[in-house]
Parts: structure tokens; C-alpha cells; sequence
């Protein structure tokens, strides 16, 4: 079953206003190994996920479908669509990230890809997301980062990140999502988190590089709502249970308080 409309945004927007802290795995359809896949879904039953995030930059197969129905079989968590482009979409899904690449200057990824997709969006049931996409210097040239022909932000750079966030905001977009990319050297940094805490009031999501339960607290501790995490529990299953500790560990002391 999917979720009824606008639950995924208000859903986002309550973790922001509460304090909750929530994580999201990335599934990427061209890594899924099918029985590491249905053990790491079945293990979301004793740590559960808040969301899925389907997506990559380049998707060499078509998958999704069957991803998202295996996903459907095995969990209710809701599944939103992470797109690199619009042969991305996938109406079985539950929502789409509208992603405005606003940390770039290539109008195709600012206005050009949604002009494609509109028609397809408008048509389906998913909840739309319109996300300030702002990828950052992870230490290594991502994918992303060469298939959209930008530059990502510099990594110590927190001011401008945080006038990106605002413009963003300014122009009616609900989320912002701060990814150093997939499989990024070093995660983004909690200063440049805290500096566009600081200056937005919509829910900031944090993805790249995030490979340890360490990592995944300095990014709640530095203002996340969301945190995304691909490749670290690709390589390391074990991380989805001490992942799921730290969330519950911040929203723990939210109710004790
Ligand atoms: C990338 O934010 C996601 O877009 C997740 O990255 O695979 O490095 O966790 P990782």
C-alpha cells in the first residue's frame, strides 16, 4: 500500500519542528545483490528505517520497478525516488524528490530535467518533494558531480553553503539535502550543517560518505533531520543496527525531556 499524499513532506517537516531525528537507506538499483537485499529488508523489522531512498546518478538496468515491488514485499517502510534523471521515475514509488541542483549552474538540472518530467509527475500519484539539492566537495570527483557538469561546493566553505540554503527557501522549496556525494571521502561538515541550520526552517537532509554511527551522530548533532546512508551499509550490514541506536538515542532524550 502507498502512503496517502503529503504524509512524506508533513512527515519530514514534524521531524524538524520536534527535534526527532530519522534515517533513510539509499538503494541503488544496479549494487542490489537480491539475498543480502531481503536480509537487510527483513532485518528493518527489529531496526527500522524511516524511509528508502531509490535512486543513482546512471542506472545501467531496468530495475526499479522490481526493487520497489521487493521492497513492497518485504516492508512498509515508505520508498521515495532519489532520481538522477527523469528515466528515473517510477510511479509505484511513494514520493520523488524534485531536485533543483541549486549548489550548480547548469540550467538543465536547475529547470531543464523538470520541464521533461512534469508531464510524467503530474500524471502519477507520487508526493512530490521539492528538494534545494546542494552537493558538496567530498574529497573525490562523484558521479553526480561529472554526469550534472557542476561544481560542487566547496567543503570548507559554510557561508556559502548557508546563502545556497536560503535562496533555496526563498524560492519555495521544501527541503534542503546536502550530499557529498556518494561514497564521498569525508561526509559533509557539521559546521557547514549547523551554518544552514542556523539560517532555514525546513528539514535538512544529509547524505555522502556517512559509513559509521559516528559520522551519522556529528550530522544529527549538527542539525540533520535526516540522514541518508548508502554504501556504508552496503559494505557493512551491521551498521543498520547501531545506526537505529543513535536515532532512537536522540529521540529518547527528546521524550525524557
Ligand atoms: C549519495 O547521499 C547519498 O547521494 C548516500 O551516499 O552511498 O556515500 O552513503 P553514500
Amino acid at each position: 500500500t502507498k502512503w496517502p499524499q503529503q504524509d512524506l513532506l508533513t512527515t519530514l517537516r514534524n521531524y524538524k519542528q520536534t527535534g526527532q531525528k530519522a534515517f533513510a537507506v539509499l538503494l541503488d538499483p544496479d549494487k542490489v545483490e537480491q539475498d543480502a537485499f531481503i536480509a537487510l529488508l527483513d532485518r528493518t523489522h527489529t531496526y527500522p528505517v524511516d524511509f528508502f531512498f531509490v535512486g543513482g546518478s546512471l542506472i545501467t538496468s531496468y530495475t526499479h520497478k522490481e526493487l520497489i515491488n521487493t521492497i513492497r514485499q518485504h516492508s512498509a517502510t515508505p520508498i521515495i525516488l532519489f532520481p538522477g534523471n527523469p528515466l528515473h521515475i517510477e510511479p509505484s514509488a511513494d514520493g520523488i524528490l524534485l531536485l533543483s541542483l541549486i549548489s550548480g549552474r547548469n540550467p538543465e538540472f536547475l529547470i531543464g530535467q523538470h520541464v521533461i518530467a512534469a508531464p510524467l509527475l503530474k500524471q502519477s500519484n507520487l508526493e512530490i518533494l521539492p528538494t534545494g539539492y546542494m552537493l558538496v566537495d567530498g574529497g573525490a570527483q562523484t558521479t553526480v558531480s561529472y554526469v550534472s557538469g557542476t561544481m560542487p561546493l566547496p567543503y570548507d566553505k559554510p557561508s556559502v553553503a548557508a546563502c545556497t540554503a536560503m535562496a533555496g527557501e526563498l524560492l519555495g522549496l521544501r527541503l534542503i539535502y546536502l550530499d557529498a556525494g556518494s561514497g564521498a571521502r569525508r561526509p559533509v561538515s557539521p559546521a557547514m550543517i549547523t551554518a544552514v541550520r542556523e539560517v532555514v526552517d525546513l528539514p535538512i537532509v544529509v547524505g555522502g560518505g556517512i559509513n559509521t554511527a559516528e559520522k551519522a551522530y556529528a550530522a544529527f548533532q549538527a542539525g540533520a533531520d535526516l540522514v541518508v546512508v548508502g554504501n556504508g551499509i552496503e559494505q557493512n550490514p551491521d551498521l543498520l543496527p547501531e545506526l537505529s541506536a543513535v536515532v532512537q538515542g536522540f529521540n529518547q532524550s527528546l521524550v525524557q525531556s
